[in-house]
């Protein structure tokens, strides 16, 4: 399905006021695409907020109670478990608790356990297979328990833990069920719950950890056990920028975008192990940005989780020499290139399910893989979602028990996931045998035998969304860019970083004649000399734009709407500005 190309509608009292407030014109543009209320006092504050700008961690439900029992268990020489979720957000939050406990507070690293979820084995959250493991490793030790990014969902695995006399505190940021928050949890530091004063839910599961140890310390000083001079928590805000990046949070949001501007200023001001061996073994000579670390960190951090036990990430994260770093950078460069053969096999499989169900009129699409790798559906997920514009569930079987099937939930702007499930859960009680998320991605399992009432329920939950309206595949542009493009529009739009979702990098719309295109690469790339309607000549270079065994959809001479990225092309030593298209239309 070709893409419907559509402009961003453009807010004219922001474009006013952030002229007013010395933006250039294409700045105030892509700022009146983005900025949705009329809070404009203080906009500069907005795009490059500072550390005084964060929010209140005060503010987080329950916070006072943990930081209280954390303390205490420091200061008391107790056991603490760390018990995170084996994505790139739990393991950068792993990686933020074990640095602040041991490295930063002082704590013996033998008394602080790093534990993850195994994602195939165990699944996700506080399972059953996961409290297991937990309740038999502690067993010579009543300890304290600290979940990251999980944990608000798991009453009853709390429970048992809390039974065999351990101690529970839950951090996270993933929805709470509608009983509210696990009662058997001394704490659950959540700002997603329904009390919290926080004022920001969008924050991610790292970020939560990160605002729980930046108030321990502040406690451990004042009650004399730490010298003053202790580090702050910012000189550990670049473990938490890339699992802020990796879990897609809302960019637009200041408490997200200080995490990633100030994490990604610490990664090449002054990197650790990890970042230095990972930028040697890429090859990479440019400093880290937003789209690097979400593009070439995240997956790399997040590969080790979907495959295997993801303590190799958080060992990555923690590496105390280069050789260390490199060691394990290499080992997830490899998981990530095995993720990727199992992704693309698992894809070549769902875009012919996908467009079936779409053929016969589905809006909401659940595909079932019986040979699929739980490792990586949310990625098949996002990309079919991405291809056909329609919310996506991809299910396979769960590897404890094949009876039970589990999945992966990605969607469109129209349709919240965690609503969704809701209804579902309401209409068809047990069809759901857990689901939890957010409103952007979540996951579920079912019995495999229900599959069919899922893929009914999850369609008419998406359709209620879609009363109006035909889901397509849609990529949102700014439109033309206003004046000329030159070298100077990319620091004009850096200068705007950090981009990401809810603060979405810039994609411009014209129509362009085509002067000249010639394949590159194995044929399926173009290089292209296009015009402007000014007649400026610009190059571009289209990647995968020609389907295979097809030719170029493009005539030489004629004229085209095209969606494209603004990029820098360095040849011979000389950098110029290309047009990195991403989609054309009929002029
Ligand atoms: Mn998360």
């Amino acid at each position: 399905m070709t893409p419907h190309i559509l402009v961003r509608p453009l807010r004219d009292d922001v474009v006013v006021a952030a002229r007013a407030h010395g933006y250039t014109p294409l700045q105030a543009h892509l700022l009146g695409g983005r900025i949705h209320d009329g809070n404009l006092e203080r906009l500069p504050r907005r795009i490059q907020p500072v550390g005084t700008d964060l929010s209140r961690p005060d503010r987080l439900p329950d916070i006072d109670a943990a930081v209280d029992r954390i303390v205490y268990a420091i200061r008391h020489g107790e056991r603490c478990v760390i018990a995170s979720d084996h994505d790139c957000d739990g393991a950068s939050g792993h990686a933020i608790a074990w640095t602040a406990l041991v490295d930063l507070f002082g704590m013996p690293p033998e008394r602080v356990l790093r534990t993850l979820s195994h994602k195939g084995t165990e699944g996700y959250g506080l399972s059953d297979a996961y409290t297991e493991r937990l309740l038999a490793l502690l067993r010579d030790e009543p300890s304290l328990i600290l979940t990251i990014d999980q944990g608000s969902t798991d009453e009853r695995n709390i429970r048992r833990l809390a039974q065999a006399g351990h101690c529970v505190i839950c951090t996270d940021h993933h929805g709470v069920p509608p009983e509210g928050p696990p009662r058997s949890a001394l704490a659950t530091v959540n700002p997603v719950r329904n009390d919290s004063a926080f004022g920001d839910p969008t924050i991610a599961g790292c970020f939560v950890i990160w605002l729980v140890m930046a108030r321990v310390r502040e406690v451990l000083i004042e009650q004399g056990h730490l010298p003053s001079t202790t580090p702050r928590l910012g000189s550990i805000l670049d473990l938490a920028a890339i699992g802020v990046v990796a879990d897609c949070v809302d960019l637009g949001m200041t408490n997200n975008r200080i995490a990633v501007r100030q994490g990604l200023h610490l990664m090449n001001a002054n990197p650790r192990p990890c970042w230095r061996a990972m930028r040697t073994l890429l090859k990479r000579s440019e400093p880290w940005d937003e789209q690097a670390a979400g593009w070439l960190l995240g997956p790399r951090v997040n590969s080790s989780g979907r495959l295997a036990d993801a303590l190799t990430s958080v060992a990555f994260l923690l590496s105390r020499t280069d050789d260390e770093a490199l060691a394990r950078a290499t080992a997830l460069n490899q998981a990530n290139e095995e993720r990727r053969a199992i992704q693309q096999a698992m894809l070549t499989v769902a875009m012919p399910m996908a467009q079936a169900a779409v053929d016969a009129g589905r809006y909401g699409l659940v595909l079932w893989f019986p040979e699929g790798h739980a490792g990586v559906h949310g990625v098949v997920a996002s990309r079919i979602t991405e291809a056909f514009g329609r919310p996506t569930i991809c299910l396979s079987p769960f590897a404890p028990n094949p009876e039970v099937a589990t999945g992966s939930i990605r969607t469109t702007e129209r349709v919240n996931v965690l609503n969704a499930l809701r209804r579902i859960a309401e209409r068809a009680p047990g069809c759901l045998k857990s689901h939890g998320g957010h409103k952007g991605a979540g996951g579920l399992k079912t019995a495999r035998e229900d599959i069919p009432v899922l893929a009914d329920l999850w369609d008419a939950a998406v359709r209620e969304c879609y009363v109006d309206q035909l889901p397509h595949p849609a990529v949102w542009t700014d439109g033309a860019v206003p004046g000329a493009m030159g070298l100077e529009t990319l620091a004009e739009i850096a200068a705007l970083s950090p981009f990401g979702r809810g603060f979405e990098a810039p994609i411009f719309s014209e129509t362009l004649r085509v002067d000249r295109q010639r394949a590159v690469g194995d044929g399926r790339h173009l290089k292209l000399d296009l015009r402007r309607a000014d007649g400026t000549p610009v190059p571009a270079i289209w990647f995968g734009a020609v389907p295979e065994g097809d030719t170029s959809p493009l005539q030489p001479g004629a004229s085209y709407r095209f969606a494209f990225e603004l990029d820098a092309n360095e040849f011979r030593q000389q950098t110029s500005l290309q047009l990195r298209i991403k989609t054309a239309q009929a002029a």
